[in-house]
């Protein structure tokens, strides 16, 4: 929602962004207001101008529009103050907006520079320098602060047709959070430890599987990396993570982790999948979801678009226990792309649903990318509760994808950092917990009451009394 500047000189001042180009801006920020606080064709495309209504502002983004059709800016959460200096914000970001793609593109502080330059000139953002020398243009110097393709953010137009500044209101905080979380190293230890010392239900097996499933780029590869790093102490990367527009996943693989570099293993096992696409045709089929679901796709099997795994095919495994299933499955989405579902995604991971739950698999859903959606994480993980954004986010899946809330486990994952943290540990290892909770009343719906006359001893309980499991044929349907 946009906050107009009141005027009582004509003409008013009202912003120039399109309902479309408002709702992808407002998409960089999550559960804000913004206030028009100055507009070039107005109060003239000068830096006294801009800084007559834009210093000591708070948060606020500068949104420059071109003929060519782009919205481009800087936000930052840091003051203009003509200080003269070089400002650090590690929150601030360049954007660009255009029809011609579906989400802004957002580019990041290069590592290690600052953001801006406090002057008196025009806001200088070393890549983008807007204002200068008083005129209605942009600066374009990639490579400066910021890097990016000039055709990506500004389509090489740098004239400048509107240029606005808006104050970024109200990152909303809930005074008490959504779920409680004890951010200490203490609680660290306890979570790492219940994770090790976890035992599935069942004699036979010793790791409880738990299937990684969603879009391209959601950050399911990444989750891997990010548990095996935490568990190792230092930062791997095992498997290959990406951006590219389909997945750099291709190949089926079963993780198992280890509990410290020398280690033994960790009872669970997480298996990493293709990306699902919207396009029935393209990315994880269905039928390859079952195949796994049903434990007989062997691990490094290389998926294909064409086909789905058949009996014959190399890495189909014929004769499967209940080791080889899947016990829990992880649906990872990006906290970013909530709003962004389409359809033909939600149904896709309806029929995954409807399959999982025919065969009685528990489902948790794993929200990446907290940082990303929500500048008071990034600035704090342990804001993740705090943040009206991140739990307003977490409804939306729920609903949209029929999981109850208490399904939803926000996580931040390790994607450019060099070294762990405790915060983003404790959020990690706490989504792994609760995906062993649900792995246990998986197995808890395999086993029926005592049925001595057919007890198969090798199938019990590991601490308990002679119980018996429900074979293929009698698969809970639980709907
Ligand atoms: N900031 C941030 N980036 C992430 C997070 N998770 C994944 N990424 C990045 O998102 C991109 C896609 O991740 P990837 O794990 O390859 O996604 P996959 O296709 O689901 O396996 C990579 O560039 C990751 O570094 C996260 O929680 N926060
Ligand atoms: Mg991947």
């Amino acid at each position: 929602m946009i906050k107009q500047i009141p005027s009582s000189i004509m003409p008013p001042v009202i912003s120039s962004l399109s309902n479309h180009q408002e709702k992808q801006l407002m998409s960089l920020f999550g559960h804000v207001r913004l206030h028009l606080l100055y507009k070039a064709t107005i109060h003239g495309f000068t830096a006294a101008a801009f800084h007559g209504h834009c210093d000591r502002q708070g948060p606020t983004v500068i949104v420059a529009y071109n003929a060519a059709g782009f919205v481009f800016g800087a936000y930052t959460s840091k003051d203009y103050t003509q200080s003269g200096a070089a400002v650090i914000d590690g929150e601030a970001s360049l954007y660009s907006i255009n029809d011609g793609r579906k989400e802004p593109l957002r580019v990041g502080g290069i590592s290690g520079q600052h953001a801006f330059t406090d002057e008196g000139s025009g806001p200088n953002y070393g890549a983008l320098v807007f204002l200068h020398e008083d005129k209605s243009a942009v600066q374009s110097n990639p490579g400066s602060c910021f890097n990016f393709k000039p055709e990506e953010m500004h389509g090489t137009d740098l004239k400048l047709t509107e240029f606005e500044v808006y104050r970024v209101e109200g990152l909303d905080v809930l005074e008490k959070p959504w779920r409680n979380i004890q951010w200490t190293a203490e609680k660290k230890q306890q979570l790492m430890k219940s994770i090790q010392n976890y035992q599935p239900e069942i004699q036979t097996v010793n790791q409880a599987r738990v299937l990684l499933v969603g879009p391209v780029g959601a950050g399911k590869s990444s989750f891997f990396n990010s548990i095996n790093s935490a568990f190792r102490g230092n930062m791997t990367c095992q498997a290959i993570t990406g951006t590219a527009g389909t997945s750099v996943t291709t190949q089926y693989r079963a993780y198992t982790i280890k509990a410290g570099r020398r280690g033994g293993n960790l009872p669970l096992v997480l298996c990493d999948t293709m990306g699902l696409e919207e396009n029935p045709e393209s990315g994880l089929n269905i039928d390859d979801v079952v195949s796994i679901f049903k434990g007989h796709m062997m691990d490094r099997y290389q998926f294909s678009t064409s086909s789905s795994i058949l009996e014959d095919s190399p890495g189909y495994k014929k004769h499967v226990n209940l080791s080889d299933r899947i016990h829990c499955v992880a649906y990872v989405i990006d906290s970013c792309k909530v709003a962004l579902l389409s359809q033909k995604m939600v149904d896709k991971f309806s029929a995954i649903r409807k399959k999982a739950n025919q065969l009685g698999i528990p489902q948790v859903l794993l929200m990446t990318k907290v940082d990303e959606a929500c500048p008071l994480v990034a600035k704090d993980i342990s804001n993740v509760y705090h943040s009206v954004y991140i739990q307003k986010k977490a409804r939306q899946l729920s609903e949209s994808l029929g999981i109850p809330l208490s399904y939803v486990m926000p996580v931040k994952n390790y994607s450019e950092e060099l070294e762990l943290d405790q915060n983003t540990d404790i959020l990690l290892f706490m989504a792994l917990e609760q995906m062993l909770n649900y792995a246990d009343s998986y197995f808890e719906n395999q086993i029926v009451e005592d049925r001595p006359e057919n007890s198969r001893p090798e199938l019990y309980r590991s601490s308990d009394h002679p119980r018996q499991f429900l074979t293929e044929r009698d698969d809970p349907k639980v709907v």
